[in-house]
């Protein structure tokens, strides 16, 4: 009876049937690694069905029936991959997952919750009590946050520094470091930090570099062909594209690192759902076309404000002007499409203007269709001590612009006309 039920589901295919050709299509997509990225971008990491399905549909389940008890006790010993459960495995978020391991260049890939999901997923998995960690100080402000306000109660140390300056980062490492956590640019300063040399360091002292990705996407770098032992994003951000989810994305070199953090993942219980996954599947085909578009737009939304009287400064990776240009040209493909920038009225004239913009919303995050702007220092890194802020350059004037698909002419005028009213 339960044979049938299945059969009439997944059609003629047997259980294992079913799952050596979903594994022999994987191992064929991971050979298409001479495909250009935005034909992996479509068809890396795809599953078919019996229907023939052109997406990968969505498995809205919680649990997986066995086909025996046999199967199920085969399933939970490691002798079989039929899926179990959700929190423990899916064939939409395999998918997904498959395909970030693949743009990446990795061994594999563990899809969670949020971007804060992967970053603490991490933590957790590669620290324990009286280890000591390394990080950019203008990182995201609650990756930092929940370091030292909440893993500090269970032994973590951990020292915050300017990482694009590597002798800064040498400086800090102790005996007991084992991570060095790298967010290159960075949120929101833009500061650009050398992956080749941080994996130099990383090697020297044994030591294990992670990078966020976030803010260029697997289009623009691979960290971990620099180097680097995990990668991870935020998806709610480029990777989705389209403001609708929060979702995180792991992807390690090795598979023993790969193991180690599943099997955290899992006992955390932060997975992605099913129906979010389809979302990201389906925002990550047009990464390229949007992250080109972003990136034009913001490259001229870049120069119109360097150019503009009542702007006191711009970071933005593709101008000449910005502190390491030439490092961006090296390690990233392009300048991406996220601007820091500060008006010569400071915090007041800031908020006036914000006040003022009518195309470009006021809200945070970043990396979507949408032009998004805010104030990192009242808003995504107000928790962050005054102190620390200004120590990472997180200055009260700073801007943070995220530049969407939108008509360049219109973000310009918009800017001008927000910009006249100071
Ligand atoms: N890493 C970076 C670089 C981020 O910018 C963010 C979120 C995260 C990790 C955490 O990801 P989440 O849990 O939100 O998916 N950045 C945000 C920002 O700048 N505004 O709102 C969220």
């Amino acid at each position: 009876m339960k044979l049938q039920r299945f059969n009439t589901n997944i059609g003629s295919l047997s259980l294992n049937s079913f799952i050596t050709f979903a594994k022999n299509l994987r191992k064929l997509l991971m050979k298409k690694e001479n495909s250009g990225f935005n034909t992996r971008l479509i068809h890396a990491g795809s599953i078919s069905d019996k229907f023939g399905s052109a997406t990968v549909p969505i498995y809205q389940t919680s649990t997986f029936i066995f086909e025996s008890a046999d199967e199920g006790a085969r399933c939970f010993a490691g002798e079989s991959d039929g899926y179990i459960y959700t929190r423990i495995g899916n064939p939409t978020i395999d998918a997904l997952e498959r395909q970030l391991a693949i743009l990446e260049n990795g061994y594999g890939g563990i899809a969670v919750s949020s971007g804060m999901a992967a970053a603490n997923t991490i933590y957790l998995s590669l620290l324990s009590q009286g280890d000591h960690i390394v990080s950019t100080d203008a990182v995201y402000g609650p990756a930092r946050n929940v370091v030292v306000k909440q893993w500090v109660r269970f032994g973590f140390h951990s020292t915050y520094v300017d990482t694009t300056d590597i002798e800064a980062i040498k400086k800090a490492i102790r005996p007991n470091t084992k991570v060095l956590y790298i967010e290159t640019p960075a949120n929101p300063t833009m500061g650009i930090t050398d992956l080749v040399a941080c994996a130099e360091i990383a090697k020297q002292h044994g030591i294990i570099l992670v990078v966020d990705n976030t803010f260029c996407s697997p289009y623009l770098q691979n960290p971990l062909d620099l180097g680097a032992d995990i990668v991870f994003h935020s998806m709610t951000k480029f990777i989705n594209g389209h403001a609708d989810i929060v979702g995180g994305i792991i992807v390690t070199k090795e598979k023993a690192m790969y193991d180690q953090l599943r099997s955290m993942m899992i006992n955390l219980g932060c997975n992605i759902d099913p129906h979010q996954a389809f979302l990201v599947i389906r925002g990550l085909k047009t990464l390229g076309v949007r992250m080109e578009r972003s990136q034009e737009n913001a490259s001229q939304l870049a120069t119109y404000l360097e150019n503009h009287p009542k702007v006191a400064w711009v970071r933005f990776p593709g101008l000449h002007s910005h502190p390491q240009h030439q490092l961006a040209k090296e390690q990233m493909r392009g300048p991406g499409a996220v601007i820091s920038f500060g008006l010569k009225g400071g915090y007041e004239a800031g908020k006036k203007f914000l006040d003022n913009l009518q195309v470009a919303l006021l809200a945070v995050s970043l990396g979507g269709v949408e032009t998004l702007i805010q104030h990192p220092a009242s808003m995504t890194h107000s928790k962050v001590s005054a102190e620390d802020k200004l120590t990472a350059g997180i200055t009260d004037d700073l801007i943070r612009l995220s530049v969407g698909i939108e008509d360049v002419k219109d973000l310009i005028d918009d800017f001008d006309q927000a910009l006249d009213k100071l």
